[in-house]
Parts: C-alpha cells; structure tokens; sequence
C-alpha cells in the first residue's frame, strides 16, 4: 500500500539521509500552481544539503514516497487535505490526497523516515475551546520519532498556548540559533523553547539521544530570514473566516489566501522562503544525523 521511491528506499536500506516532505502546502499553502515550485524548491534544498527528499502523498489508491514533477503537479486544490487519520480512507477511496504535517508524519513512521521540513506546524487554534480545534500534527508529533524543521506554529494559531501544549506532550522544542520559538512570518516575540542549538550535528546528537530514551518527535524552530509582522492582518483574516463561516481545515488555506493578496504577495513570499529554507535545515540534520 505504501510505494517508496527507489531513491528513498535505497537511502533508507544504507542508513542515509532523507527528509520527508508534505503535500498539503503544494496543493492548498500557495495559489495553484506556484505550490509545486515550492514543493520543487523544498527538495532541491533538501538534495543540496546532502538528503533525499521524499515528498508524501496519496496517489491511485497508494500513499506515495517520493514522486516525480509530473506526480507532484497533481497536488491541486483539489486534492483531499489529509491528516493522520484520513490517510487510510484516502487510499481506499482512491482520491488524490495531500498530507499535512501530521498525515505526512504518520507515513513517514510506517516508512522509517525520522526527518522532515515544513512552514508552520499546526496547533491550538485562537479562542480554544471556541471552537475546539487542535491540529492532529500535535498529536502525530508526539507519537513520532521524528524530527520537524519548521519556523514555528503556524502564527494563525495560539502559539503560546501550542507551545504548552508541546511541553504537555513531551515534545522538545530546539531554537535553531534562538531563544524563543518563531513566529512563522515573524521571527521574534514567540514562547521560550526548551533548549537552543547552534549546529545541525547538535540538533541531530539531540533527537538521537531523545529517542533512544524512548522519546518521539521533536520540534525544531528556525527563523524566517526576512520577517514580517503581520498581526493585524492575521487578526482581520480570522474575523472574515468566522463571518464567512470558515471552520476546521478549510481556516489555515483561507487566511493564507486572505494574507496573501491584503500583503501584496509578502507573505506568500516570506511563506515560500522559509518553506524551502526549512526543507534545507531539516536536510542538513538529516545528513549529520546519517553521518554519526
Ligand atoms: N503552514 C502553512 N501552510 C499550510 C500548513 C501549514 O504555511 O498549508 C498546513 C500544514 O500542512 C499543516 C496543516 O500540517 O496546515 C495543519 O492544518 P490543520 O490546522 O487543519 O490541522
Ligand atoms: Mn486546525
């Protein structure tokens, strides 16, 4: 049921590097079809840092481990959006489906993947228990062995009460050269992380030893290069969701898409290049963790 790549299995089989990769951002993170070139942008960033990228996705009844240019272009918005628990029905129903953070993790579990790279994990929603929405990437995470790179929690979330419930899950938070968690767009004025590392080799020397005492995954939050504060808009994007009457996994595509077009395309940018930035980091961890 699950095709790996022969790229990836033969990385897999010789204790390589390889960074798994999510669907969702290439089919609902980027109006269509600039999704695809920051799928392709990701594993460039992955392969030059020295790891195979192995993008994940359900494709003609079967979940997917790396995939061609063609296959990635089928990842439109119309692709189904899928979490950890979507990703079974998704293969038996034989739709097109797009993994999130979580959907992608529980993949690379059954693949045997322990990296990955992304934008912004998902988490605690603004205004919980109103409505009680908390991304299953959380729950996906603490269940993994496995790495994320990320710039953070998406910064539509509640970031802090996402940061505690990190702690509440077991899930290390490392500040790749910060002390505090990024805030997706923005790079400062987040929650404190639980430990700050330099190097992708003290990055990869953490994970080992946190999984080897039974530990899952871990978070790593690095900066976007160039930050945005866009507060305002983020605040003004989730008041028109709730009047719309946007809810559960349709929020995050719509306010991306608010952002997008209120910021004149600055936020797709900035989103585009810590995407890729990220999938370069989480490859670089993966490399030194495959090194030692
Ligand atoms: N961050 C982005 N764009 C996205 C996402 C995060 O910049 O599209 C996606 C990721 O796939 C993440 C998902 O796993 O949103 C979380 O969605 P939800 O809150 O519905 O679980
Ligand atoms: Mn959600």
């Amino acid at each position: 049921m699950i095709r790996i790549a022969d790229e990836v299995r033969d990385a897999l089989e010789r204790g390589g590097a390889v960074v798994a990769l999510e669907t969702t951002l290439v089919a609902h993170g980027f109006p269509a079809p600039d999704g695809v070139e920051v799928g392709l942008a990701s594993e460039r960033a992955v392969r030059e840092a020295g790891a195979v990228p192995a993008t994940v996705g359900v494709l003609d009844g079967e979940v997917r481990v790396g995939l061609t240019e063609d296959e990635l272009a089928r990842f439109t918005p119309e692709a189904r959006k899928l979490g950890p628990r979507d990703v079974g029905v998704a293969v038996a129903q034989r739709v097109v489906g797009a993994t999130t953070v979580g959907g992608t993790l529980a993949v690379a579990r059954a693949a045997g993947i322990r990296f990955m790279g992304t934008g912004g994990l998902g988490g605690v929603h603004r205004g919980f228990p109103n409505p009680p929405d908390v991304s299953a990437d959380l729950g996906q995470l603490a269940r993994t062995q496995a790495l994320v790179a990320s710039s953070g929690v998406k910064s539509l979330l509640d970031v802090a009460a996402t940061a505690e419930l990190l702690e509440t899950l077991g899930v290390p938070v490392l500040g790749f050269r910060v002390d505090t968690l990024p805030r997706f767009y923005a790079a400062a004025g987040g929650p404190p992380v639980s430990a700050r590392v330099e190097a992708p080799e003290e990055a990869a020397a953490a994970a080992r030893a946190h999984w080897q005492l039974g530990g899952a995954g871990l978070l790593v939050g690095r900066p976007p290069d160039e930050s945005l504060e866009v507060e305002e808009l983020i605040q003004a994007a989730l008041l028109r969701a709730e009047e719309q009457g946007i809810r559960g996994g349709a929020v995050t595509p719509f306010v991306l898409s608010f952002l997008h077009e209120a910021s004149g395309g600055e936020t797709q940018r900035v989103n585009r290049d810590l995407i890729v930035a990220n999938a370069g980091l989480a490859g670089r961890i993966a490399a030194a963790y495959a090194a030692t």
